[in-house]
C-alpha cells in the first residue's frame, strides 16, 4: 500500500483544528495543511461533503488516503502507541470521558461563547451569552477542582485529554471569562505550555465570520 503524507483540512482560527496541530507538533510529525475557509463556503461544496459529510473541520487524511473527521477522534488515532495515550484500560476510558466532556460542555460554553462574542453574533448581555457564561463558570470550576488534586487530567501524565481541554480553555479570556480565581487551572495551563514541542498558532477569525458577511454552516 502506498503511504501518503498526512494531510489536515484545517481552519486556522478553530481550536478544534488547533488541538490536532498541537498533537502533531508534540509528535514532530510532518503533514500538509489544507486551509479551509469555513466562512467562505468551502465546507459547503460537494467535494468537501465527500471528505466529511458533516462539513466540519478538522479532517485528517490518513497515510492510506482515508478521511477522519472529529477532532477528538483524530487525537485518539494519532496518539495510539505514544505517551499521549495511556495503554491501561481504565486510564484510556478516563481519557475518553474527558474528550466527551470537552465536546459536550467546554466547546459550547467556552468556545461557542468566544466565537459568537468575537465575531459579533452575540452581545455580552444577550440571554444566550448569559446562559453560556454561566455554563462556562461551572466548567472552569469543575476543571479547577480536578486540577487541585491532579497535575494532568488522567494518570499523572500529559495526554490527549489535556490537549483537547487546553484547546478552547486557554482562550477563555477571549470569551470575557476571568480565569484569575482558578489557580490550579492556571498552573496546569503553564504545565501544558512547558511540554516539548508545544505551539500556539490559533489565528484570529476573519472579517467574513461576522453574521451575514460570509457563507457557512452558521449562516
Ligand atoms: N465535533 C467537531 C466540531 C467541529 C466544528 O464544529 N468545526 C467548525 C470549526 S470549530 C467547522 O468547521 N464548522 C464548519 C462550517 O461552519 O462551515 C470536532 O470536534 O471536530
Amino acid at each position: 500500500m502506498t503511504r501518503r503524507r498526512l494531510r489536515l483540512y484545517d481552519y486556522p482560527a478553530s481550536c478544534n483544528c488547533y488541538k490536532v496541530r498541537l498533537l502533531l507538533a508534540h509528535l514532530g510529525c510532518p503533514y500538509e495543511r489544507v486551509p479551509i475557509d469555513i466562512f467562505n463556503g468551502e465546507t459547503l461544496t460537494d467535494d468537501y461533503a465527500r471528505i466529511n459529510p458533516m462539513r466540519t473541520t478538522p479532517v485528517l487524511e490518513t497515510e492510506s488516503g482515508g478521511h477522519l473527521p472529529e477532532s477528538n477522534a483524530i487525537l485518539l488515532y494519532l496518539a495510539q502507541g505514544t505517551t499521549y495515550l495511556p495503554d491501561d484500560a481504565l486510564e484510556l476510558a478516563q481519557v475518553v470521558r474527558w474528550l466527551i466532556y470537552e465536546q459536550t460542555d467546554i466547546v459550547p460554553m467556552i468556545g461557542g461563547l468566544r466565537f459568537r462574542l468575537l465575531v459579533g453574533r452575540l452581545r455580552p448581555s444577550d440571554p444566550d451569552a448569559i446562559r453560556r457564561r454561566n455554563g462556562a463558570a461551572e466548567v472552569l470550576s469543575l476543571l479547577d477542582d480536578h486540577l487541585g488534586a491532579h497535575d494532568f487530567f488522567v494518570g499523572g501524565g500529559y495526554t490527549v485529554a489535556d490537549i483537547a481541554i487546553y484547546g478552547y480553555t486557554h482562550l477563555a479570556h477571549e470569551a470575557g471569562l476571568d480565569v484569575q480565581p482558578y489557580a490550579s487551572l492556571r498552573s496546569w495551563l503553564q504545565r501544558v505550555e512547558a511540554q516539548p514541542g508545544f505551539v500556539e498558532d490559533v489565528q484570529p477569525y476573519g472579517a467574513n465570520a461576522a453574521p451575514g458577511a460570509g457563507r457557512s454552516l452558521y449562516d
